[in-house]
């Protein structure tokens, strides 16, 4: 059982204790049969993050991520709330994180920019798990400069026609509706683009592939070729775009964070469930101070991240407004420190932590691509100083 001292920090409150405790039981009763092949691929873990969507929206914590006048905890997000789903639900199954994760992310610009008709069409569904999200911005050349995006929308009458490729989708070919940034006019970079909502069934978009990555992931590309979309449907107003993204990452960043505390909170507890077995030299491993150093440093790390994502993600719920700062550094410690960390669970495993489908060798790859995804850790960097420098 990891560590949950935590959860008595001012950072939370009773609400949050009783979300935590209870999708803790969820995950600990409700993810071994969900999801009992985890590292399935394909279409077999395609219909294991259908059913995860429709699981957890049952189960209530899809609650997290939409606004309460649509079903859900908090004013828009509860940002702790979704921080505490993450990580929670990374501990026990990264598919589980990516399902509970993509509802809110897919959906965030609804939920930010929406108008009252777009909030009651999509949000209700996407809060019970009957409708799937995704969040369409990367392109093959706009993946951290996304101001560099090709895909354009033209108006025509009350539509807009989006022409252009998406890629590194998640969700792509699951889910019902798509929020995709395109540029509008000739405003050079972030200037002139806009967000749209598209639903799966429009005419003119497709998922041209399927992207298999080193840990079991729903991802692919898009095409949209004379895509009509109503005018009405618009997130914002056009221009607005990369606000709409960049709004969207504020809140999605810190969470990005807690899914790797997650990750990195397994790890620990498997090394020393691990070295207190192990026997070398006589001794158990954990008697060795070596060990014990690298256990230290794996804490450490864990509530240093700890202490950054709930830092981010109380100041997003409680005083409001941007946290790009905040989140940028939830996000580049936990993910950079929780590598360190499994990297220390699979050295104390020695040989057993490099066989494929031990849960530190699942970690090792479940961590890797939270360094990229949401702003690579390079990116973070330039946020950061940015933010340091302008104060
Ligand atoms: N909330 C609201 N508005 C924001 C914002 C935020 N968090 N961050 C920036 N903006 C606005 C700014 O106010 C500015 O508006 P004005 O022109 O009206 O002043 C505009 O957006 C441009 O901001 P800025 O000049 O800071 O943007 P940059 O072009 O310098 O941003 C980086 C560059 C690299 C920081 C940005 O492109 C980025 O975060 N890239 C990573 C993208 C990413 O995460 N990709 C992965 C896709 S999701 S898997």
């Amino acid at each position: 059982m990891a560590d949950t001292s935590f959860l008595a920090w001012p950072f939370f409150d009773e609400s949050h204790r009783e979300f935590a405790a209870a999708i803790e039981e969820w995950a600990t009763t409700a993810l071994p049969t969900l999801c009992p092949d985890d590292e399935a691929h394909g279409p077999a873990m395609d219909d294991t993050a259908r059913r995860l969507v429709r699981e957890l929206g049952k189960a209530g914590f899809l609650t997290a991520c939409v606004p309460a006048a649509y079903g859900g905890r908090a004013k828009d997000f509860d940002v702790r709330g979704l921080c505490l789903g993450r990580e929670t639900l990374a501990r026990h199954a990264g598919l589980a994180d990516f399902s509970f994760a993509m509802q809110g992310l897919g959906s965030a610009a609804v939920t930010l920019f929406g108008n009252d008709r777009q909030k009651a069409h999509y949000l209700p569904a996407v809060g019970r798990g009957e409708a799937i999200a995704a969040f369409a911005i990367s392109e093959v050349d706009a993946g951290s400069d996304v101001g560099a995006m090709t895909t354009r929308a033209v108006p025509d009458g009350d539509h807009y026609v989006i022409d252009g490729a998406k890629t590194w989708i998640s969700n792509a070919g699951l889910a019902d509706f798509y929020t995709v940034f395109a540029r509008l006019g000739d405003a050079p970079g972030a200037k002139g683009l806009a967000a749209f909502v598209v639903d799966a069934g429009t005419p003119g978009l497709s998922v041209s592939g399927r992207i298999d990555v080193i840990a079991p992931h729903p991802l692919g590309s898009l095409r949209l070729d004379g895509c009509r979309v109503p005018a009405t449907n618009m997130l914002g107003k056009p221009g607005d775009g990369f606000k709409v993204a960049m709004s969207v990452l504020d809140v999605f960043r810190s969470t990005v964070g807690a899914a790797a505390l997650g990750f990195a909170r397994r790890a620990l507890d498997e090394a020393i469930a691990r070295g207190r077995k192990r026997r070398v030299f006589d001794h158990h491993l954990v008697d060795f101070q070596l060990t014990q150093a690298k256990i230290a440093d794996m804490a450490v790390a864990i509530d240093a991240a700890a202490l950054l994502i709930y830092r981010a993600a109380w100041t997003k719920d409680v005083i409001g407004g941007r946290v790009t700062r905040e989140a940028s550094m939830a996000k580049l410690f936990a993910t950079e420190s929780a590598q360190q960390v499994i990297d220390a669970a699979v050295q104390i495993f020695g040989g057993l932590g490099v066989v494929s489908g031990t849960t530190v060798e699942k970690l090792y790859r479940e961590i890797r691509p939270l360094r990229i995804y949401e702003g690579a850790s390079e990116i973070q960097k330039l946020v950061i100083a940015g933010k340091v420098m302008d104060q």
